[in-house]
Formats: C-alpha cells, structure tokens, sequence
C-alpha cells in the first residue's frame, strides 16, 4: 500500500509543479494527460522523477531568455522591400509599439537585434539576376523575370532563389534600424546575407545550410535556453531564425503583435511549422508573464514532456 501511495505523492508533485508553470487551471487536464503519456506502462520513482525533472522543470528554473528582434530595417517598413506592399496587408509601424515594449518595459537576459545585411550585388536581386557573374537555369535565362519570381541559378552557386528588389545594402539607409526602433544598451547585433553568392533567411545560418552566423555560440555563451522572437518578416526570417532556434533545442516562441509578413498564405505555413515544432505563438501579456518567470506557455511543457517520453521509453 505504502508503494502506491508513494508512487501517486510523486505524479501529484509533479503535477502541481506542471500547474504552477503554465499557472492556468483550465490546462489541467492536458497536464494530466501528458503525465499519463510520460509514465506510460512504467512507475513513478525516484528515477523517473529525476527524469522528469531534470527534463522538464530544470530548464524552467535555469531559464535564460535572449529577445531576438529580426530586421526591424528601413526597406522593409517603408522602403524598397515593405511589407505593406505585401499581400498580407501588414504594417510594420502597428508592430512597432509592441516591440518597443518588449525591448522597453520586460526584462531579458540579452537582446539581440539581426540586420539583412547585403553586398549591392546580392543574388537576391532582381535587378542583378542577369549579372555576367552568375548564371540562371536555362529555363529562366530564356524567360521575362519579375519581382518575387523564383528562379534558379547554376553559377557560379548553385541555389534556388525568390529575386527581390534591391534592400538592404550594406551601410545604405534601407539597411539601418528603423529610428523608432528602441535601442538598448549592451545588446548584440548580428549581420546575414552579407555573401553575393548565398542568401541568408535565418540569423543562424545561409540558405544552404552551410556557414554557420556566431549566433548560436552568443546564445550558448550566455546559457540562453529560451528564444523570444520577433520582427520583420513574419513568414521569412522570423521564420527561419525561429525554426533554427527550435532546431538547436532553444525554447522558442513568436509574439504575434510585434511580427508583421508579406504573404498571408506563407504566414499560415509559417504557423503550420510553429505549431508542429512547438513554437508558441505569443501575445504581449505571455512574453510579460515569461519575462517575470509567473507562466509558460504549454507548447513548451509539451515538447519537453515529449522529449522526456522519449527518454524514458527509448523512443526517437
Ligand atoms: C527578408 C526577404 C529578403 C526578411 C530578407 O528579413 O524577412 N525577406 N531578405
Ligand atoms: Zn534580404
């Protein structure tokens, strides 16, 4: 009898440690359900408890958040690239005030602002598509090209590409930060897309995968576990810098109000990938009560709850 009790006084302390994270009663009972899925056909002891808290409490009580505000730049507020142009309909000066708050009034333990950041002559430039130094397909060489076409180069990378307008050139005033933009001291700042040859979406890596940004070790260096993302756009680099965060194992969310995109229908996908890689899309009084450490959104307890699942029954 004594083991029984035993064993429902462990599930109900971490039980109620679950509660206090997300610190909403109306969860409980997926809370109870992941417990159910964690424990499966096995008993809770000792070592599934220091499993479970190892794996799923210690990363809240160790919580270390970094800001990351991606390409808050001229061009894509009001410049050759903005998102009001976008089919979306989005105007990056609505999510400006939420950002500020972000950087302003909450607290982190680093900022980190990206910055697009390209040569004049950058491959994602529809005015250089047919630059002598490079070489489209055969299928597009012989084609009328616009703005947004997709288009693939075989030289001297080879690479697929949307051409944009010209944005973002390096030192020019469509790359700098938006002067509405809240500056804080002791923040980082990360420059991408400074190759001619290979684009770069996320703030973590190129295009291709292959040359890695000193991001990762900044965040690393400074035992960040926890990514709050936002910025411009929505459905490109806030979303490759995001599913990267995810990637590399940051506990990683987007809020909402201080993210704006070009293309509604990449938003939903963006949204789709967030949802399926358990990255919580935020609103500004979550961000608040993540900032304060007082709750956490569930797709975090989910995804780590999974994680210790996997642990403990030996599953990918
Ligand atoms: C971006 C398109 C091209 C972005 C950068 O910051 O989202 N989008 N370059
Ligand atoms: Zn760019």
């Amino acid at each position: 009898m004594g083991v029984v009790q035993n064993e429902q006084d462990i599930r109900e302390k971490m039980k109620n440690e679950l509660i206090s994270l997300v610190n909403e009663i109306d969860l409980i009972p997926e809370l109870d359900r992941l417990l159910d899925d964690f424990i499966e056909n096995k008993t809770w002891n000792e070592d599934t408890q220091e499993l479970f808290t190892r794996v799923v409490l210690k990363p809240f009580t160790t919580l270390r958040t970094s800001l990351l505000v991606v390409d808050f730049q001229n061009d894509f507020v009001t410049g050759s690239l903005s998102i009001k142009e976008g089919d979306a309909e989005q105007d990056p000066l609505e999510a400006l005030p939420h950002v500020n708050n972000l950087l302003e009034n909450l607290n982190w333990n680093m900022i980190v602002y990206t910055q697009d950041w390209h040569p004049s002559n950058h491959i994602s430039f529809f005015e250089h598509a047919r630059n002598p130094d490079r070489e489209l397909a055969p299928e597009d060489k012989s084609r009328k090209l616009r703005p947004f076409d997709i288009v693939r180069f075989v030289k001297p990378v080879s690479t697929i590409q949307v051409l944009y307008p010209s944005h973002c050139i390096q030192g020019g005033w469509g790359s700098q930060l938006h002067l509405g933009l809240q500056r804080i001291d002791g923040a980082h700042y990360i420059k991408k897309g400074a190759d001619v040859y290979v684009d770069a979406y996320s703030a973590f890596s190129d295009n291709c995968g292959i040359k890695q940004s000193e991001l990762e070790m900044l965040l690393r260096k400074n035992d960040i576990n926890a990514v709050i993302g936002c910025g411009l756009a929505y459905d490109i680099c806030v979303m490759h810098t995001l599913k990267d965060a995810s990637k590399h194992g940051f506990l990683t969310c987007i809020v909402k109000s201080g993210s704006k995109g070009l293309s509604s229908l990449k938003m939903d996908e963006a949204n789709k990938m967030f949802q399926k890689r358990g990255v919580a899309i935020i609103d500004d009084e979550m961000a608040q009560l993540i900032s304060r450490r007082e709750a956490f959104p569930i797709e975090w307890i989910r995804l780590l709850v999974h994680q210790a699942q996997s642990e403990l029954h030996g599953k990918k």
